[in-house]
């Protein structure tokens, strides 16, 4: 019997003229088998799913799959077994999500006069509007990502260390039920708040510094993120100053976070905020990404996206602004788009006073 989701895709590689379709990426197979056991699940219009499990995770995949046939593959016969059942439904053409270039070339000699074509739009387009299950999931994975936070709000203080804030806000959300880091968290002191993506190191923090905070919770596989900067004391005006213009142009993307708004449009709003404040060459990214399964997914909110963002789209807004040997700045949440229009999933404070500690 095939799955709702398994019948959809088939009608998205009909549609994108391909005779059958491989799909190899972790995140796609949960979403359309159902299973965290990975592997390759192959569809095609004319016969049954096949899901080719290793060995190794055969067991959770009978368990879990749904809507397809499970079958299990050492390493030695992985190669020959996705030959054979493709062989079956004599394809012209092939689309996958994603494959190894071992991979590629490999099936590329077995397969005759056959096309292997890179088609991760068939898989990733459905994954961009959320269900309302999803939609719970991702609610549950913001929450856990503000008691991170919180717990991060009530440990920073002068002399510890950045290390010790990441474990801190780890803690405090796995004991609430998240299954593990949605990515490896990012916590940029003093000078190091000038890197976009800093990681942690054992720098002590000081009075007088931005620490930026980049974190976020899985929950059943679906991912948050999150980032605010706190700012360890009295700020300095220039510090004022910096906080300001990115908290305004984080709230005012915030408020064009509608269905039928342009990404390319959302961004550029919050840029226009900190071009005129005369920042604009210290806002290097783009004010943000879809979210879901994979913490970086389709839609994007950027100068080159080409999305148009519809209900049911989760994707962060998180402006910042770098500027190297000073510090920096970044405000992120993680924003559901809703019919009655933008609905902030991470909730955490965002005035400087809060921030403040
Ligand atoms: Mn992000």
């Amino acid at each position: 019997m095939k799955d709702m989701r398994i019948k959809q895709l088939i009608e998205s590689i009909e549609g994108a003229g391909l005779d059958a379709y491989m799909v190899t990426m972790d995140p796609n197979i949960i979403y359309y088998a159902g299973t965290i056991s990975g592997g390759i699940l192959i569809v095609s219009p004319e016969a049954e799913p096949f899901l080719l499990a290793s060995r190794l995770n055969f067991s959770i995949a009978q368990d879990q799959a749904t809507g397809c046939e499970v079958k299990p593959y050492i390493r030695k016969d992985k190669l020959e077994k996705i030959t054979v059942i493709l062989n079956e439904l004599n394809p012209k053409k092939i689309g996958f999500d994603e494959l190894s270039l071992d991979l590629y070339k490999d099936l590329g000699k077995r397969l005759k006069d056959v096309e292997l074509k890179a088609a991760p739009d068939v898989v990733m387009d459905m994954r961009r509007v959320k269900d309302t299950k999803e939609q719970g999931l991702m609610r549950r994975a913001a929450e856990l990502a503000d008691i991170g936070m919180e717990a991060i709000r009530q440990f920073l203080r002068e002399g510890v260390r950045e290390y010790e804030v990441a474990a801190e806000a780890s803690y405090a959300m796995r004991r609430e039920g998240a299954e593990e880091r949605a990515f490896p968290f990012i916590v940029a002191s003093g000078l190091r708040s000038a890197y976009p993506h800093a990681g942690v190191t054992d720098r002590r923090i000081k009075r007088g510094d931005f620490v930026t905070v980049d974190m976020g919770a899985t929950y059943h596989e679906y991912q948050s993120d999150l980032t605010r900067t706190f700012i360890m004391g009295v700020p300095s005006d220039e510090q004022r100053a910096i906080y300001d213009v990115v908290l305004e142009a984080n709230e005012v993307a915030l408020a064009e976070i509608q269905s039928g708004a342009a990404g390319v449009k959302v961004d550029r709003i919050a840029r226009g905020i900190i071009e005129s404040e005369g920042y604009g060459d210290y806002f290097i990214h783009g004010l943000g990404h879809g979210v879901g399964l994979e913490i970086h997914e389709p839609p994007s909110l950027s100068k080159t996206s080409e999305d148009i963002l519809k209900v049911g789209n989760v994707v962060t807004d998180e402006p910042g602004i770098y500027i190297p040997g000073f510090g920096g700045v970044r405000i992120e949440d993680t924003v559901l788009v809703t019919d009655s229009g933008p609905n902030r999933l991470t909730r955490f404070d965002k005035d400087i006073d809060a921030m403040c500690v």
